[in-house]
């Protein structure tokens, strides 16, 4: 009886959560994702959908999949749907949007696992999302300035991932991600235009080169060249064809995600891909740091295997004071483990990817834990996304400064891209854009 008299109290704040209802959908690799609607007290109804990596890294939060071959391969997600509105949402009612890190806390003990396997990752993060974004909307504020506060305006410096190899394409290039990052433009929009001038620009000197010029899961081309060191010349050669700068203009960023070239997560790696063969932590740290002598590189994620931390301390040791050294795989969002980075040195830099580690509290958590540290973060997509931008506006809220969203191709990208020239125009002057 007291439990409905709060309830009904509850249900009497203009933000308090009348419903909540999840629902199976397609991501951009057409493989089932979680969206939850959400509804308040006040009438706001908004949604929000899951994003799910292919790259993952051992420690993550769990992504509840059905397992049933009959359906979508084994990769339905209806026990998370289900999660949601037969676990999670009645556990919601009444409580306010608005009580981000309430509505979180419930969740996880409603889950009582480590690993959010029992609900799920996406079920869990799916409704923190949607409950996020009904608070912004109930309060009439934008969903970046809801989450990051009134002195929300810096515009993140996007790294554009222009060439895909590992576990994001069937070619010939073992690093995953090749990203050009526009570091000298006046603003985000201007950014925007360098960087996709030199995708297209790519593309041109990949078709006189009779490479295929058709894409990756994130966007970028896929050709087949003949080693990894070719990629960083012809992307060289393209932001130069396109009248830019290497290194003024446009830099790059990098993610080998190289726990996929180790297979058994040792210190052995396999580029045989691109007919580089075997390597040693310390051959691979070698190449990095000629890499890095060599071309315009401002940020390197993943140079090591997620169970490699020596090697990473080594290579940061070597390049830290130049690059940004990223931990993702390693990391995963999780504070747990960003800690025991930064007491030993690991990297300087963080992934942040909200389904890694599943709730929006706990990633605003890891992005704190990195501010206090002293160490950069980069907030991220997931290379199967949706058409949700929650991840442009949590990125200006969280006023790290640096995004991966993909390429200049495929609208689950581009609908970031658009929504950050939204958000940059909607603060007009007060926008403030640097690398
Ligand atoms: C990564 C990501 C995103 P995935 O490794 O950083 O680019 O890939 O989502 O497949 O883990
Ligand atoms: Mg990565």
């Amino acid at each position: 009886m007291d439990n409905i008299n709060l309830s009904l109290r509850n249900l009497q704040m203009k933000d308090a959560i009348k419903s909540v209802r999840g629902m199976e959908i397609l991501d951009s690799r057409g493989n089932p994702t979680v969206r939850v609607f959400v509804e308040l007290a006040d009438g706001t109804a908004v949604s929000a959908s899951v994003p799910s990596g292919a790259s993952t890294g051992e420690n993550e939060a769990i992504e509840l999949r059905d397992g049933d071959m009959g359906r979508y391969l084994g990769k339905g997600v209806l026990q998370a749907v289900s999660n949601v509105n037969a676990i999670i949402a009645p556990a919601l009612l009444g409580m306010a949007a608005s009580g981000q890190v309430a509505v979180d806390r419930r969740m996880l003990e409603l889950d009582g696992t480590a690993n959010k396997s029992k609900l799920g990752a996406n079920a869990i993060l799916g409704v923190s999302m949607a409950v996020a974004r009904a608070a912004a909307r109930s309060m009439g504020l934008p969903l970046y300035r809801y989450l990051g506060g009134s002195g929300a305006r810096r515009i993140p410096v996007p790294a554009m991932n222009i060439i895909n190899g590992g576990a994001h394409a069937d070619n010939s290039v073992d690093i995953q991600e090749f990203m050009a990052v526009p570091v000298g433009a006046p603003s985000f929009g201007e950014g925007l235009r360098y960087i996709a001038e030199t995708f297209h620009t790519l593309k041109k000197l990949l078709k006189a080169r009779r490479l295929a010029t058709s894409v990756g899961d994130e966007g970028g081309f896929a050709p087949n060249l003949e080693s990894n060191e070719a990629v960083m010349e012809i992307i060289m050669a393209a932001i130069e064809k396109a009248g830019y700068s290497p290194g003024k203009d446009i830099a790059i960023s990098l993610d080998s995600a190289a726990s996929s070239f180790s297979p058994d997560l040792t210190s052995t790696y396999d580029l045989s891909r691109s007919g580089a063969g075997k390597m040693s932590t310390a051959d691979l740290i070698a190449m990095g740091v000629e890499w890095v002598n060599k071309y315009p590189i401002v940020s390197w994620e993943d140079p090591l295997a997620e169970h490699d931390w020596e090697g990473f301390r080594e290579f940061t040791r070597q390049v830290g004071g130049r690059v940004d050294v990223v931990g993702d795989d390693i990391f995963v969002t999780n504070t747990r483990y960003i800690a025991r980075g930064i007491a030993e040195k690991t990297a300087n830099s963080v992934l942040i990817k909200l389904n890694q580690i599943g709730t929006v509290s706990e990633s605003i958590d890891a992005v704190r834990m990195c501010r206090d540290a002293g160490w950069r973060y980069f907030i991220s997509h997931r290379s199967g996304e949706t058409e949700d931008t929650f991840l442009a506006d949590f990125a200006v809220a969280m006023d790290g400064g640096q995004l991966k969203t993909g390429s200049a191709s495929r609208s689950e990208r581009i609908a970031k891209y658009n929504r950050l020239l939204e958000i940059e125009q909607e603060l007009g002057g007060a926008a403030l854009y640097y690398w």
